[in-house]
């Protein structure tokens, strides 16, 4: 069986956009796959958080993958920090990076525009990607589109060191989704939808509640046209609610586009309301029962320790093809 790895930010409340673009899949793969889901809180913690907020959302993350399909009999779910080879690798990988190719990820320079106390964690975030990545032997990456360029980054980072050292890492291949790989801003069409957006109104997160999703869809950004129809050049506000009401629903934007002939945006958003409440009520009733229970902490206590078997194994590797520590028999 091939071997799956992808991470999530305890960096918020999971949007819609996380959702479709990385989590569907998840859910969709870990059939045919070996899988690693990961809570990345040491990547969450290359900008600023509130220690209390993210403990809170570590352990809702948790729950969230529980609570969308993630089956802890078939996928290792686990958090980033309890495997501590994340970070040894991520040394050896900052070791093999050259901070002009960091510095040119758009990650980088989107998170650290305008800002004036940039942390060092923020640059070398890509080489501690590239090492979760890499010590479970992963073949595929499921990701969306945004994070593209930091795997094409794991990619040459695997392949230097394979030819510096010694080829022990397997070179993983990215799997971006057809469709809704990248969902835009509610309330900025061309901006992708994100978790830590400090306007709250331009994501929908998978814990808002019927009100909210309302509130939020009415106020999202559309035209003067009036016209339900898919163009992205023109229409990006629209376009992008008709992708989020077509993966949802599983009708085709076609479909959704006759249905709505002749009728105002008003009743199209009230349709995709509809259907965002309807997939999302299962999800948080599962939700909120996981987090009364005591699964979580059973599932994370069994993650971390297959990871931490497996990674460590790599670990071993890696110090011995850089000539790290001593020789033991
Ligand atoms: P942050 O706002 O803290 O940077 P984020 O919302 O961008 O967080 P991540 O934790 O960085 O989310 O990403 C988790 C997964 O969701 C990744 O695979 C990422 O590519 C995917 N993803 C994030 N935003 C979108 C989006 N708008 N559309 C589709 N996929 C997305
Ligand atoms: N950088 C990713 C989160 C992430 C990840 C990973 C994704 C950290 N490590 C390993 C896939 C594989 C993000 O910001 N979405």
């Amino acid at each position: 069986m091939k071997t799956i790895f992808s991470g999530i930010q305890p960096s918020g409340t999971i949007t819609l956009g996380n959702y479709i673009g990385a989590m569907k899949q998840f859910v969709e793969l870990q059939n045919d796959y070996n899988c690693y889901f990961c809570i990345v809180d040491q990547h969450a913690i290359t900008v600023p958080q509130d220690r209390l907020e993210l403990r809170k959302n570590i352990k809702s993350l948790a729950a969230l993958y529980l609570a969308v399909g993630i089956d802890p009999e078939k996928s290792t779910l686990f958090i980033q920090s309890e495997v501590p080879a994340h970070a040894q690798a991520g040394w050896m990988m900052q070791c093999v990076s050259y901070i002009g190719e960091l510095e040119r990820m758009t990650q980088f320079k989107d998170k650290s525009e305008g800002k004036d106390a940039v942390s060092a964690g923020l640059l070398t975030y890509p080489p501690l990607m590239a090492a979760d990545i890499l010590l479970y032997n992963t073949d595929l990456v499921p990701v969306g589109e945004d994070q593209k360029q930091h795997l094409e980054l794991t990619r040459d980072l695997a392949e230097r060191f394979n030819k510096k050292y010694n080829d022990i890492f397997t070179v993983p291949e990215v799997r971006i989704a057809k469709e809704g790989a990248r969902v835009m801003s509610l309330q900025d069409p061309l901006k992708k939808m994100s978790k830590s957006d400090p306007n709250k109104k331009s994501f929908i997160s998978l814990l808002d509640d019927p009100k909210q999703i309302e509130k939020k869809i009415k106020s999202a950004v559309t035209d003067s046209e009036g016209i339900v129809k898919y163009d992205k050049e023109n229409k990006p506000g629209v376009s992008n609610l008709l992708s989020i009401y077509s993966i949802l629903s599983g009708k085709t934007v076609a479909e959704i586009e006759g249905e709505y002939e002749g009728k105002g945006y008003g009743e199209f958003k009230a349709g995709l309301s509809e259907i965002v409440i309807g997939t999302l009520k299962p999800i948080q009733d599962k939700y909120y029962a996981l987090m009364e229970s005591e699964e979580l902490d059973l599932v994370l206590d069994q993650g971390a320790e297959k990871a931490n078997k497996v990674a460590n194994k790599m670990i071993k590797k890696m110090e011995s093809a850089m000539g790290l520590g001593r020789k033991r028999k």
